[in-house]
């Protein structure tokens, strides 16, 4: 007893609230001791996460939904996957935060409160595709690196916020723009201050798109803390990575942003396709822009049993970058044959699709169903993995479900 030393008592009685009840034995607890309960250490509560959600990483806090949990048509932040790559800022004023747009080529450097972006911008409201460009990294072979995404590393949110193009024109752009990047309040995982954790962007021309957002609301309020409260740049329809959260620092660049995590391999594919496991020289790897098109089956959950004779009604989505999808197809006999799904518009311009189908099945037996969508330029999802990369990216192979017939 004399010993040890026991946990403080403000830190059992925060762990009595979370816990909703007294904790028993709570004296006996040894300092140090980290409570399962410990609200650090429950991401589902810290992100109010849906139970199914799955952690791949701590540290930093990397999340990833399941298909099934994707059917919303806009995704509530509960099935929202979390990709960090350092250290979710601490403390946070909204009120004083301040978004600064500067670089070699813009006219003049301007510093917003929230209020100014709120007050003299017109505000629009987009629904808007992300998704990690590492979505589906777990399939490639060899194995590589990084978090080991299966699908479910994608959302589509609705954000509001004001353009950043109205943002660009109020500052000024030069004639030699080239890149607009973003600066970022979140910390390098080392906690050195003189790093960042990321900080990427689009080309002008993306960053002058109506859609190109810097957004104060997601899902009609304050963004949720994990996904970049209270600022972010959101550029549907690219890798995510190129939507800064907890945004501080717009720069309009007069090259191709060299900010962390745009060079080497990162968020960079092979030029020209290469055979698996081959090392890659850099100047023979080019930056990851529009996302290939792709789609989830949402309903039901793989794993579903059907009475014979049944008709199955499926749905899900479909999106395909900068561009529309333009068919959805989905086949229950390993792809031999394909029937045609009924295929929504998109609400906005990148935006995922909404699709369904009435399938019907021959006989008894266990069956997988395969969905496959087409973009407007006539580019289908493969039906196996596609081209091997060294950083195991842009993996947009057919999502698959599996259905027994009883
Ligand atoms: N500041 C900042 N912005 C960031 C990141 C980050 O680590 N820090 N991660 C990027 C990456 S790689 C992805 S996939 C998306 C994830 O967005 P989400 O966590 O809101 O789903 O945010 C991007 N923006
Ligand atoms: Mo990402």
């Amino acid at each position: 007893m004399k010993r040890r030393q026991f946990i403080s008592k403000t830190a059992l009685s925060s762990l009595a609230v979370l816990a909703g009840t007294n904790v028993v034995f709570g004296s006996n607890m040894p300092e140090g001791y980290e409570p399962l309960l410990n609200a650090e250490n429950d991401p589902f509560k810290m992100f109010g996460l849906d139970n199914d959600m799955t952690v791949l990483n701590k540290r930093p806090w990397n999340i990833e939904a399941k298909a099934h949990l994707l059917n919303d048509r806009i995704t509530p932040s509960k099935y929202m996957f979390i990709r960090n790559n350092g250290l979710i800022p601490e403390k946070i004023d909204a009120d004083k935060w301040v978004l600064t747009i500067d670089g070699e080529s813009a006219k003049t450097t301007k510093t917003y409160t929230l209020k100014d972006l709120k007050t003299k911008f017109k505000q629009h409201t987009y629904q808007l595709t992300l998704e990690c460009g590492g979505n589906g990294r777990s399939e490639y072979n060899p194995p590589a690196k990084g978090n080991q995404w299966t699908i479910g590393a994608v959302q589509c949110a609705e954000w509001t916020g004001v353009r950043l193009k109205d943002l660009l024109a109020d500052v000024g752009v030069k004639g030699d723009a080239v890149y607009v990047a973003y600066h970022s309040a979140d910390m390098h995982l080392s906690r050195d201050p003189k790093k960042e954790a990321i900080s990427r962007g689009v080309p002008v021309a993306k960053a002058m798109e109506d859609e190109a957002l810097i957004a104060f609301k997601m899902n009609g309020e304050d963004i949720p803390l994990a996904h970049g409260y209270p600022l972010r740049m959101v550029n549907g329809g690219w890798p995510a990575s190129a939507s800064g959260k907890w945004l501080k620092r717009i720069s309009i660049r007069n090259i191709v942003h060299d900010g962390k995590k745009m060079g080497g391999h990162a968020y960079r594919m092979p030029k020209h396709p290469v055979a698996p496991g081959t090392k890659v020289k850099e100047e023979d790897m080019a930056i990851i822009e529009s996302m290939p098109v792709k789609s989830l089956i949402t309903y039901p959950k793989s794993g579903a049993t059907l009475k014979e004779g049944q008709t199955l009604k499926i749905n899900g989505h479909a999106w395909a970058g900068d561009l529309q999808v333009s068919k959805m197809q989905v086949s229950i006999d390993f792809g031999a044959t394909w029937q045609t799904c009924k295929l929504e518009k998109p609400v906005n311009r990148l935006a995922w699709q909404h699709f369904s189908a009435d399938i019907k099945f021959p006989k008894k037996g266990y069956y997988e169903i395969w969905a496959k969508a087409t973009d407007s330029k006539g580019k289908s999802q493969p039906m196996l993995v596609p081209g091997w990369n060294p950083k195991g990216y842009l993996n947009n192979a057919c999502h698959r479900i599996a259905v027994k017939i009883k």
